[in-house]
């Protein structure tokens, strides 16, 4: 069964997504997702332009010999968009493979290892009651894990705080925002300010433990800002709060800033939606300094790699926490719900609900219950594209924030 078409589909249906669309000379259509969110034309034409011609007249079934030849035929190896390419076309052959065994794919896999995945939503407000709403929309919707955040005394709009929600919302804040200043895009700028932020998040926590007791597990996300010495101190204040994790407390390049962490704070530690290979990860696992793998089969070299990854992590006890907002489109969401149904050191999923103008393009078979999410049984990844829909969504320019401290020094964010 050899590849006989390869294409791109670049769409926006409320947010960017890049799709590519593998077709075998049986005729089987296999999808992968290649979204890097805010650099989507980038992947765009590294796949058209550097790998669509390559693809072509190979053996549709070889997919480990398809990865190794993408990723040490190139030379150049790692990389958010090499590895996000790699991903898609990972992804598509599994898809193809899976439905032409007239299986979903978790069943390659090694089959079902439990019911479901469990999810987690993202609750946010602007000051405290806000977060609550938030709370109670989530649990309403039937999550029954739940990740916090909330504005900052002082501060203006914070990363990750959706405007705050009516209720019965389905969905949160979209991260990259369409923003347009004298006629170009540009990223929308914050102010940020970690010690009012240290001084905060306890608080919060405090509060919505007094409000929704003790069981429901809670997250919260760094997203990159603390020093280690700052995140140590922060995962110690929120020792009492017993957090499910405390994610991306420290900037991603750094794995030993976590062994400091690690010394000073029993909270659980994520961190990864920003790796895109098992080598950013070795001193982590190998050393214990991590509780959850966070990277996306997106941006980490497709399902191949991450069960890989996944793999090697459970020989040391640590589980998965795979990264799913929207700008993980439905196909990279179903290639996670596949791989979390057949693991055994599934941890947790992220889940942000996509829009319903998304999900018209995307048509998904994966279903959320109780809880659990799963990729049903459908073969493949369960995910079809409507390309005459796609056609209607005009790719628009949107760029991730910049984050300045108020004496206006670009920081982390
Ligand atoms: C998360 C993330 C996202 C990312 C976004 C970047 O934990 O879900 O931090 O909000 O920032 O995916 O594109
Ligand atoms: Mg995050």
């Amino acid at each position: 069964m050899l590849i006989t078409d390869v294409s791109v589909v670049v769409t926006s249906p409320g947010r960017n997504f890049v799709t590519l669309k593998i077709t075998t000379s049986d005729g089987v259509v296999g999808l992968g997702d290649a979204t890097v969110n805010g650099r989507e034309l980038a992947v765009a034409s590294y796949l058209t332009d550097h790998v669509a011609a390559l693809l072509i007249g190979r053996e549709a079934n070889n997919i480990e010999d398809t990865w190794q030849y993408l990723y040490r035929g190139a030379y150049w190896r790692r990389g958010p968009i090499t590895m996000a390419a790699i991903a898609a076309v990972d992804m598509a052959l599994w898809d193809i493979k899976a439905k032409v065994a007239g299986l979903p794919l978790y069943q390659l896999l090694g089959g079902a290892s439990r019911t479901g995945a469990l999810a987690y939503g993202h609750a946010s407000g602007s000051d405290i009651p806000a977060l609550f709403d938030s709370i109670r929309n989530h649990l309403e919707l039937g999550y029954k894990a739940i990740r916090i955040q909330t504005g900052v005394p002082g501060l203006g709009q914070v990363y990750g705080v959706a405007s705050d929600q009516k209720p019965g919302a389905r969905y949160d804040y979209e991260p990259a925002k369409r923003n347009v200043v004298d006629g170009r895009p540009l990223p929308v700028e914050e102010a940020w300010d970690t010690r009012a932020y240290l001084r905060h998040v306890p608080t919060v926590f405090e509060a919505v433990r007094n409000e929704f007791g003790p069981e429901l597990p809670l997250l919260h996300d760094g997203h990159h800002r603390m020093t280690p010495i700052q995140a140590a101190k922060l995962g110690k204040s929120l020792e009492p709060y017993d957090l499910f994790w405390l994610e991306d407390c420290t900037p991603g390049e750094d794995q030993d800033a976590l062994r400091l962490v690690r010394q000073h704070t029993t909270t659980p530690i994520a961190i990864g939606e920003v790796f895109n290979s098992v080598f950013d990860y070795q001193t982590l696992i190998t050393e214990r300094l991590i509780d959850y793998v966070r990277s996306a089969v997106t941006h980490t070299g497709g399902v191949t790699a991450m069960k890989k990854l996944l793999d090697f992590a459970a020989v040391y006890g640590i589980k998965s926490g795979m990264h799913g907002p929207t700008d993980i489109s439905p196909v990279g969401m179903a290639a996670a719900l596949h791989i979390d149904m057949a693991i055994h050191n599934f941890g947790i999923q992220e889940y942000m609900q996509h829009s319903a103008e998304t999900l018209e393009v995307f048509r998904t078979s994966y279903t959320f219950t109780g809880g659990l999410l799963h990729p049903g049984e459908n073969p493949g990844l369960g995910v079809d594209l409507d390309e005459d829909a796609a056609a209607t969504f005009e790719y628009t320019p949107a760029y991730l924030p910049v984050n300045r401290l108020q004496d206006g020094t670009v920081h982390d964010w």
